[in-house]
């Protein structure tokens, strides 16, 4: 029989990184060119096979506006969460620069660390891309986090971004189970 993982995940990241954008090409496999902006957080659910884990995971995938102005707000989305997504925009040195700081919103709401991916969103606008490659990069290795990148609009890597985060948060659980059967 087939494992079996149910996880509540973050999609961070300011705001126009392309949260919504991943989030609706993951769970509904499309690309809209004009997103209603969230209001307040909504998730939306997707079950993913991973063929050589023999795993079926159901991700509980929770999206919040840029700027979540009431703190009531904030707790709701990141509680029992077991780990998220950190996007940015290649296009916007800004986004990059604040990932950390997402980061770090995260694991003072949760009081600990969960497993995270840096997502470098959209990629196909290569021609203003201004945060490269190795900078993601280091920046994910400096935290133990993967790195992935993606584009929502032509779907490269989206459906990557996911369920490398599922790896990592399996991971993390197997080892939990083994260290408390220690
Ligand atoms: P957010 O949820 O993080 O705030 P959205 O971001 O998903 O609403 O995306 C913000 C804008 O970026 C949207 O454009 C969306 O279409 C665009 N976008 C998202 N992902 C990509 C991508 O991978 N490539 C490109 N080229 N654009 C993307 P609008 O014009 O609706 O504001
Ligand atoms: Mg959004």
């Amino acid at each position: 029989m087939s494992a079996e993982y149910r996880f509540k995940v973050v999609m961070l990241g300011d705001g126009a990184v392309g949260k919504t954008a991943l989030t609706t090409r993951f769970t509904q496999g499309g690309f809209e060119a004009d997103y209603k902006r969230t209001i307040g957080s909504d998730f939306a659910i997707k079950k993913l096979h991973l063929e050589d884990m023999d795993t079926n995971v159901t991700l509980q995938v929770w999206d919040l506006a840029g700027q979540p102005r009431f703190e009531v707000v904030r707790q709701g989305f990141y509680r029992g969460s077991r780990g998220g997504l950190l996007v940015y925009d290649v296009t916007r040195r800004r986004t990059f620069l604040n990932i950390d700081n997402w980061r770090e919103e995260c694991s003072k709401n949760l009081n600990r660390e969960v497993p995270l991916v840096v997502v470098a969103n959209k990629v196909d606008l290569a021609n203003s891309r201004i945060v490269s490659p190795e900078e993601g990069k280091k920046y994910a290795n400096e935290h133990n986090f993967l790195y992935v990148e993606s584009s929502a609009l032509t779907g490269e890597n989206v459906e990557q971004a996911y369920s490398t985060l599922c790896r990592m948060m399996i991971e993390e659980s197997r080892a939990k189970v083994s260290s408390n059967e220690a």
